[in-house]
C-alpha cells in the first residue's frame, strides 16, 4: 500500500478517500490537508463519481491536528491558529458541505478534535461500534473547531454539546447514533460494506437531485419556514425540469428500475 497521507481509489461510480497516517491516528499535517483537498476537487470534477466514501487507515479515523507540528518550541510564543483554520480546516468543511454529491464518512476508529468534526461535516456518518467521538480540544486548552460548535449544538442540543465540549468525554459510536449525532453504528467488520453499499446506491441515483437536497437540508437550520418553503419551490422547479425526473416517473409508471445518467454538479 502507498505511504501517501491520502489514498484516492476510483471505484465503479464512486470514490473511496482514505486518510493514511495510521501511526498518528491519521492526524492532519499540511500535506494530508493538501492531498485531501486535491482528492475532493478531483471527485467533484469527475462526472463518473456519484458519491464519496471518506475513511481512515489503521485503528483510527482521525485524531485532528497533528500536535507534533504544534510543539511550542517550534511554533513560538504567539502562534496564529486562526490562520491555520482559515487556510486548511474551514475550506475543508466548506468543501465537504458544498460537494454536489453525497459524502459518506465511514468512521473506522477514534475521531478526535477536528477529526471528529470533519466526520460530522460529511452528509452521512456511519461508525464502527468500536469508534469514539472526542471533542479533545479542552484537553489542550482550545475550543472545538472545524464546525464543532455548529454541528454539536444542532445535532444533539446545547446541553449535550456543552458537556461534550467542556469534558472531552469520549462518546461511543452507539451513543452517538442514539443521540442523533451520526446516522448509524455498525459492527466493525460491516463498516466498509455498509458504506460502499450506500455509495453504490448513490452512484446509480439521480445526482442532481442529491445536490439540490443537500442545499435544501443545509439551509433549513437557519432559514425561516417562509424562506425554506421558497427555497424548496425554487429547487423543486429545477429538479422537475431534469431528465432524471422524467426518467424516475417513467420508470415508476412502467414498473422498471430507473436508469439515471450521471451528470457532474
Ligand atoms: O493547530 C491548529 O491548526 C488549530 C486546529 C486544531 C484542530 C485540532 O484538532 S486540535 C485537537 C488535536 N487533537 C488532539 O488533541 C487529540 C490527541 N490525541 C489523543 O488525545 C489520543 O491520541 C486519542 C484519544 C485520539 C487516542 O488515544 P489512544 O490511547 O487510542 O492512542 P495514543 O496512544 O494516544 O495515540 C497513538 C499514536 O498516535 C501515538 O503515537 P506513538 O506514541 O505511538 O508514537 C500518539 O502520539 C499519536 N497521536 C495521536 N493523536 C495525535 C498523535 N500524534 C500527533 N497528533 C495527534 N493529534
Amino acid at each position: 500500500m502507498s505511504d501517501a497521507p491520502v489514498l484516492h481509489e476510483q471505484k465503479d461510480g464512486y470514490s473511496v478517500i482514505t486518510l493514511n497516517r495510521p501511526d498518528r491516528l491519521n492526524a492532519f499535517n499540511e500535506l494530508q490537508h493538501q492531498q485531501l483537498r486535491a482528492a475532493l476537487d478531483a471527485c467533484e470534477a469527475d462526472a463518473g463519481c456519484g458519491a464519496i466514501v471518506l475513511t481512515g487507515a489503521g485503528r483510527g479515523f482521525c485524531a485532528g491536528q497533528d500536535l507534533s507540528d504544534r510543539d511550542p518550541t517550534l511554533i513560538g510564543e504567539n502562534p496564529d491558529l486562526g490562520k491555520t483554520l482559515e487556510t486548511f480546516y474551514n475550506p475543508l468543511v466548506r468543501k465537504l458541505r458544498a460537494m454536489p454529491k453525497p459524502v459518506i464518512c465511514a468512521v473506522n476508529g477514534v475521531a478526535a478534535g477536528a477529526g471528529a468534526n470533519i466526520a460530522l461535516a460529511c452528509d452521512i456518518v456511519i461508525a464502527a461500534k468500536s469508534a469514539k467521538f472526542i471533542q479533545a480540544f479542552s484537553k489542550i486548552a482550545l475550543i472545538p473547531d472545524a464546525g464543532g460548535t455548529y454541528w454539536l449544538t444542532r445535532l444533539v442540543g446545547e446541553a449535550r454539546a456543552m458537556a461534550l465540549a467542556l469534558t472531552a468525554h469520549p462518546l461511543p459510536a452507539q451513543d452517538a447514533a442514539d443521540w442523533g449525532l451520526i446516522w448509524r453504528a455498525v459492527e466493525d467488520d460491516q463498516l466498509m460494506e455498509e458504506a460502499t453499499r450506500l455509495a453504490e446506491g448513490f452512484a446509480s441515483g439521480p445526482t442532481r437531485a442529491y445536490a439540490l437536497t443537500k442545499r435544501a437540508v443545509h439551509a433549513a437550520s437557519t432559514n425561516s419556514l417562509d424562506a425554506q418553503l421558497d427555497l424548496e419551490r425554487q429547487l423543486q422547479r429545477e429538479a422537475g425540469r431534469s431528465d432524471d425526473y422524467k426518467e424516475g416517473v417513467s420508470a415508476f409508471l412502467e414498473k422498471r428500475p430507473a436508469n439515471y445518467r450521471r451528470k457532474a454538479g
